[in-house]
């Protein structure tokens, strides 16, 4: 069986692994957070979790410089979501035939991908805190795979960060300080309807959504540049002229934006960002158009509270 599971999974996918379910759930409790596990429907019939890995490309979109934010890597093009399903249907058909029960999830936290990546062999958590792979470094998208058979897992050789401090160092905002601070991480700060402080506003000067500063760092990650995907090679839409987010609307934001990783934030959350961005890069010849907003906006608190304040940066001398 596992065999053919091989054979199955290698033509989908770049990289997969298996871990008991009882292995995952052992794990858990002694980690303090607790998944969902328990929420999906029938989970005791899952033997196995097959973890499944989709690597996209290190290459940087270029930055066309004042007046323009990048997306992060890792939203370049289609959602990770929406590529994974597609995967998934294509193995579900597979594991039909062969008769095994499947239940597929990504990103919900029923299961936590890394932690099931790493008991599945596939690689380990860098103080990143992201799963790194020999091959892929941590350039990759995991999702998981329930199975109703027993898999015995490979057996890998384990590699670790040693004593390099790199990602630590290089996080502009002290997120990897201490472990792993959700609420400093500018990727989270990128994401989340909150009010921003002059500090967090600063962190926005060219990468409009999510962060990669600490992969881009990382020596695991150097010459690492796979394009395995054509849905994850840039599109042309990673590359935002601020001027004409701000003027978007939501109807205009989902014909362009709707497949993208960063369409679940919502348009409000990264014209937030983008004024972020106007005032660090000091373009004060679009405060109009950032006081246009907050007038649309007015009834929105976190985004015209921290609107104002960028205001107030673009008039200091
Ligand atoms: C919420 C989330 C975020 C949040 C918060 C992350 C966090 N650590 O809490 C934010 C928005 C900050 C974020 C940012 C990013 N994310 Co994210 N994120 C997730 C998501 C959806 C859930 C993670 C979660 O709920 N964590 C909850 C906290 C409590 O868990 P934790 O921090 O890992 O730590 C606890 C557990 O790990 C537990 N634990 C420890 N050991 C073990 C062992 C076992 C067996 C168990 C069960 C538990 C356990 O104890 C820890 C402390 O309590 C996952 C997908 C998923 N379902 O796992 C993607 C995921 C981790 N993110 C991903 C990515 C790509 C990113 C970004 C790189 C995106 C970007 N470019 O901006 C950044 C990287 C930031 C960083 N350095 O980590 C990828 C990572 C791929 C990889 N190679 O590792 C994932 C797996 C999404 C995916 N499907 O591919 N993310
Ligand atoms: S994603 Fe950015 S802010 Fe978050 S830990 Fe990495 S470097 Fe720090
Ligand atoms: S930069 Fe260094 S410490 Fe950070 S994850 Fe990579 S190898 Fe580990």
């Amino acid at each position: 069986m596992k065999e053919q599971l091989i054979n199955v999974l290698s033509k989908h996918v770049e990289v997969f692994g298996f871990v008991s379910t009882s292995e995952y759930l052992g794990n858990r409790f002694l980690h303090g957070k607790e998944d969902s596990f328990e929420r999906i429907p029938n989970f005791k019939q899952y033997k196995t979790i097959i973890v499944l890995g989709l690597s996209y490309p290190s290459e940087e979109v270029k930055y066309q410089g004042k007046g323009y934010g990048v997306l992060s890597r890792y939203s370049y093009n289609t959602d990770y979501h929406l590529v994974f399903k597609k995967v998934f249907k294509e193995i579900e058909k597979e594991l039909d035939e062969l008769k095994i029960k499947s239940h597929f999830s990504v990103d919900v936290s029923d299961i936590f991908e890394k932690q099931a990546a790493s008991l599945a062999n596939i690689g380990y958590i860098g103080k990143n805190q992201l799963l790194i792979n020999k091959k892929y470094g941590t350039y990759m998208n995991l999702a998981t795979i329930l199975i109703d058979v027993d898999i015995a897992k490979n057996i890998a050789v384990q590699d670790d960060c040693g004593d390099c401090t790199l990602c630590i160092d290089a996080c502009p905002s002290g997120a990897l300080d201490d472990g792993f601070s959700r609420s400093k991480c500018i990727s989270d700060i990128s994401q989340e309807k909150n009010v921003l402080d002059e500090e967090e506003i600063s962190y926005f000067k060219e990468v409009i959504y999510g962060c990669d500063i600490c992969q881009q760092v990382c020596p695991k990650n150097q010459g690492i540049d796979f394009h395995l995907h054509p849905e994850y090679e840039p599109s042309g839409i990673e590359s935002i002229d601020l001027t004409e987010l701000l003027d978007m609307t939501n109807k205009q934001y989902k014909n362009k934006y709707g497949n993208n990783a960063s369409s679940w934030t919502g348009l409000l959350v990264l014209k937030r960002n983008a004024v972020c961005m106007i005032g660090n890069q000091r373009l004060v010849k679009m405060k109009t158009n950032v006081l246009k907003s907050i007038d649309k906006y007015k009834d929105v608190s976190w985004y015209n509270e921290t609107a104002n304040k960028v205001i107030k940066i673009l008039e200091r001398e």
